[in-house]
């Protein structure tokens, strides 16, 4: 039967985490648009499609959500029947590492039988990462869930993540 809001064969993955993590340029990256060269934030949500004929075939909506404090009252409906959450924090960024306790709660929340992976972002240079691998290797091991490192500045494991995803679907 069709997911309300969905043909048939569409799956919904949301996108969250801290401000500025590298989210949408991700997202960008994978669908095969091109990132702005300057920051933009996401205003609310932003919805991104990519066909794929991985395994069975998808059409995979994507949302990417804003990360930024005022729009966190707004998201919850962004989860609605999602099948995956990818929970994003900037490699280069302590903060947004602690923030992902946050994300990974409103993805349990909201959506409990999604998907959660855990994206350490912006891994450019994994030997420079402010963010310790293992720290993060530790934490998606206590929730329990799988943990990747993307880079989309030099396309380091972008479409092996979503290989990933397109797994749990
Ligand atoms: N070095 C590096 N910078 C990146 C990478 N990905 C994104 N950035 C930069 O990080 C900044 C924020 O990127 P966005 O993709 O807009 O971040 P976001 O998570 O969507 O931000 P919000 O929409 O505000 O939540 C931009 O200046 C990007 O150019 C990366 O892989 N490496
Ligand atoms: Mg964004």
């Amino acid at each position: 039967m069709a997911r309300l809001g969905f043909s048939s064969g569409s799956r919904k993955i949301v996108v969250v985490g801290s401000a500025a993590s590298g989210k949408t340029t991700l997202v960008q990256k994978y669908v095969g648009g091109t990132p702005p060269s300057e920051y933009q934030q996401t205003f609310g949500a932003e919805l991104f499609v990519k066909n794929t004929n991985e395994g069975k075939k998808h059409s995979l909506q994507i949302w990417c959500c804003g990360g930024h404090e005022r729009y966190r009252a707004l998201l919850d409906q962004f989860y609605i029947e999602a099948n995956v959450v990818l929970v994003c924090f900037d490699m280069q960024s302590l903060a947004s590492f602690q923030e992902v306790t946050f994300w990974y709660n409103e993805a349990k929340r909201t959506v409990p039988d999604a998907s959660v992976i855990l994206v350490g972002t912006k891994a450019d240079d994994l030997d420079s990462s402010i963010v310790k691998i293992q720290d993060a290797m530790k934490v998606s091991k206590d929730w329990g869930i799988d943990f990747r490192t993307v880079s989309a500045k030099t396309n380091a494991n972008v479409d092996d993540l979503f290989d990933l995803v397109i797994t749990k679907l």
